[in-house]
């Protein structure tokens, strides 16, 4: 099935907050953000800028209504500034004006006095003063301490990962709108509505129930909207509470890139042993985590961290320690992965290194030490892996020994360009590591008309859940998927939701659509019993028509549905959903977090330009375990985008934030995104089949985060490439490998002079 949504996409139909009609008298907001990162507020003047035509009110904290606070995991981070300021860009005053343009042009004549503190941007130098966020996590199997003297090998080194931008396509936004009794509407571009509901309740002073926030579709979220969206509905809300008028903010590129936080760099120290058959028998890891200024989700993501830390390798002795490190950056948030990238870079790193120390290729480590059904985990969990059944097809199917000898053969021929290769296996946990968040609810009401209308907490951000959501109840129901029409996502209709994150968003909300319609399916299978006088057992419902016996009736759907509304059986239905056999205990750091684990292998080629250090990706070839897609088209789409995503955050996208932490890549212009140019000339997908039975909804396996993981492929593909040009180089594990660090790479040598091409390219 296709996605519903791309009708109205490609016709520009689709409404996001910013095509909401707007109501008369709307007021618009703009946030002044602070210019330094760090320091003690001294005056705050706001008089010009009061005064500047079409200005309302400008709030401060002193404005703010209920708690001044939003902090989620940690009460950290206040909605405005009070007297401390963390972070550049860190929102101290909400200006409210006419229009867009007088709000922003008044934001430009506020000024602050701010007595400067010490910037520190550098998780390992927040390590050193003690700045933490929370208290570290170690994670830990067998004894790697005694492990050491058993290992033949043993290999240490430092690992680094930048930011990432979201750079969803659809910045930030909220539209507030006041109702009586001081209630309010919100359109937020969220993906947690929930999240947004709670922070607007606590720092309005209102409650829950008065607030209904409301979502059609997000243009993109990538984690960035998980919490970062209730800054923004929190101001609006605060505004149109005070001033009984509706208020809209919604950040332009610029403001979104400067005061959202992004992805969590990371620079983490390994150690990883191997004996003499490489196995890798022990492996310490230490992530240093750069949490920027306020825990936001930090420590969730840290948590994955750990979790992913072996990736999808199997290590009987492990120690792994995260740090979550304060830094003056703004908070860093879910990003696609949500920590998980970042442990598994680190685990390549290392299996690199020792592979470029032994002078052998990376993938014989990685095949010998890939985890096979009933492994254990770090944290306990035992594995139920498919990691040899998706590299060993993609090995065949991609005939791996055909592409080695055409990359040997091209570089043996070619001077100035190179080529390279690299295998990623992948492995990720899915369900939210906080239990308690593995839940879901859906409201299905079938109309006296046979039409169905289908609420959850999911939330569509372009992922395609609401096609997976109206495939589902059509499925069961057994109509036609132009019956169904999934609802907005809305506070008022479903209570207490998570956010849509964590890959799970599909198998949590479709278990309860299919909880809901399975009870509708059953109550209408006692009514038509009684119509045919059979008994409810022999009655099945199929392609909209009524069977008896295994004889189709003349009963249709829409007769069923109607006979049920007159004898008063009710043609609604709510369910609850959690997934069941999870559990996590954070003391002793075992249990067994995740309902199940995805797999796959990817092959990564990469031709290199030796003289002025570009790239191009060749290919991307994949083995995914996808169970049994319920929908090959969307989840196709799903590994696609993650796979550039990943390969983005690996080569290219490059955050800069300068010594008084003020972000210098803030525009397109300075931070590179893969373009229509960069992505792989081919990506092939093939799915692996699978007879295991999981908990997916349909057997149909999570597909949003784990296809990023195959980027990290391409960071490895590259500096293999440069290594086939100068087998000297010695590369610093620090990702992105963009095209300046690769010339660097490509021209460096520590020992002997480097054989550099002569002008005719000899
Ligand atoms: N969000 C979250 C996530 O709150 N918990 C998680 O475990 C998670 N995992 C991936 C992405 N978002
Ligand atoms: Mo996410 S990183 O699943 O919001």
């Amino acid at each position: 099935m296709k996605n519903i949504d791309s009708r109205t996409h490609v016709r520009g139909e689709s409404v996001y907050l910013d095509d909401i009609p707007l109501i008369q008298g709307t007021l618009f907001g703009a946030a002044f953000g602070s210019p330094i990162a760090h320091g003690i507020i001294k005056t705050l003047d706001l008089s010009a800028a009061a005064a500047m035509p079409g200005v309302v009110k400008i709030f401060t904290y002193e404005d703010v209504t209920g708690e001044n606070q939003i902090g989620g995991i940690v009460p950290d981070e206040p909605l405005l500034a009070e007297h401390h300021v963390h972070f550049c860009g860190m929102p101290i005053a909400f200006v409210v004006a006419e229009t867009d343009d007088e709000a922003r042009a008044a934001v430009k004549r506020i000024t602050v006095e701010i007595e400067p503190l010490p910037v520190i941007t550098d998780p390992r130098e927040a390590y050193a003063q003690g700045e933490f966020i929370i208290r570290p996590r170690t994670h830990k199997l067998g004894e790697t301490t005694t492990a050491w003297s058993q290992c033949t090998h043993i290999f240490e080194g430092r690992a680094d990962t930048n930011g990432q931008e979201h750079l969803y396509i659809e910045t930030q936004g909220a539209y507030a709108i006041p109702q009586e009794n001081n209630a309010i509407k919100l359109y937020s571009s969220t993906q947690g509505p929930t999240a947004v509901q709670r922070a607007v309740a606590r720092s309005s002073g209102l409650h829950m129930h008065q607030i209904d926030v409301d979502v059609t579709r997000l243009g993109g979220g990538f984690g960035g909207k998980e919490d970062q969206a209730n800054m923004w509905a929190a101001l609006c809300a605060l505004a149109a509470h005070v001033l009984h008028k509706p208020v809209k903010y919604a950040l332009n590129r610029m403001e979104d890139m400067a005061m959202t936080g992004k992805r969590h760099p990371y620079s983490s120290d390994f150690k990883i042993g191997l004996d003499n058959d490489l196995n890798i028998l022990a492996y310490e890891a230490t992530f240093y985590q750069n949490a920027g200024a306020s825990a936001d989700l930090s420590p969730a993501v840290m948590e994955r961290t750990l979790f992913h830390c072996t990736s999808t390798y199997f290590i009987p002795n492990v120690t792994a320690t995260a740090y979550s490190c304060r830094t003056h950056l703004p908070p860093n948030t879910a990003f696609r992965g949500f920590g998980g990238p970042q442990g598994m870079f680190v685990i390549e790193a290392a299996i690199t290194k020792a592979a470029e120390s032994l002078g052998i290729d990376a993938s014989v480590i990685q095949a010998k030490n890939l985890n096979k059904t009933g492994d254990e985990f770090a944290y306990g969990q035992k594995a139920v892996s498919e990691a040899h059944a998706c590299w060993n097809k993609a090995n065949e199917l991609y005939d791996l020994e055909a592409i080695r000898d055409n990359i040997a053969k091209f570089n043996s021929v070619n001077l100035l360009y190179k080529k390279g290769l690299a295998l990623m296996p992948i492995c990720f946990g899915i369900s939210f590591t906080n239990t308690r968040m593995n839940q879901a609810r859906a409201l299905v009401h079938v109309y006296t008309d046979g039409s169905v209308g289908v609420s959850t907490g999911a939330v569509e951000m372009g992922q395609g859940v609401n096609t997976k959501m109206l495939q589902v109840a059509a499925h069961v129901l057994s109509i036609q998927p132009d019956r169904v029409k999934l609802q907005t996502t809305s506070t008022y209709r479903i209570a207490n939701t998570s956010p849509s994150a964590a890959s799970a968003t599909a198998d949590l909300n479709g278990k309860a659509v299919q909880m809901a319609c399975t009870e509708i399916v059953r109550r209408l299978k006692v009514v038509a019993a009684g119509e045919l006088n059979v008994s409810a057992e022999e009655i099945f419902l199929k392609d909209e028509w009524v069977y008896a016996n295994g004889e189709r009736t003349d009963w249709n759907w829409n007769q069923l549905v109607m006979e049920a509304f007159t004898k008063r059986v009710s043609l609604s239905e709510h369910a609850h959903y959690a997934t069941p056999d999870i559990h996590y205990d954070a003391s002793e750091e075992k249990g067994h977090p995740f309902t199940y684990h995805v797999y796959g292998t990817a092959i990564v080629d990469v031709t290199i330009d030796c003289l002025r250090g570009t790239y191009e990706m060749e290919s991307v070839k994949v083995v995914h375990d996808f169970g049994v897609s319920m929908n090959p088209l969307i989840d196709r789409g799903q590994i696609e985008g993650g796979i550039v995503q990943g390969l983005g955050w690996m080569t290219m996208e490059e955050i800069v934030f300068d010594q008084a932490g003020r972000l210098r890549s803030n525009a397109l212009s300075t931070y590179k995104v893969p373009d229509i140019y960069s992505v792989p000339k081919e990506i092939a997908i093939e799915p692996l089949k699978t007879e295991q039975d999981n908990l997916a909804i349909f057997r149909s396996k999570a597909v949003g985060e784990p296809p990023l993981m195959y980027g990290i492929g391409a960071y490895f593909a590259l500096r293999n490439a440069v290594r086939a040009f100068n087998p000297m180089a010695t590369i610093p594990f620090d990702a992105p490998m963009t095209p300046e660090k690769l010339l660097l790479a490509l021209y460096q040598s520590p020992t002997a002079p480097h054989p550099m091409p002569s002008a005719n390219g000899e």
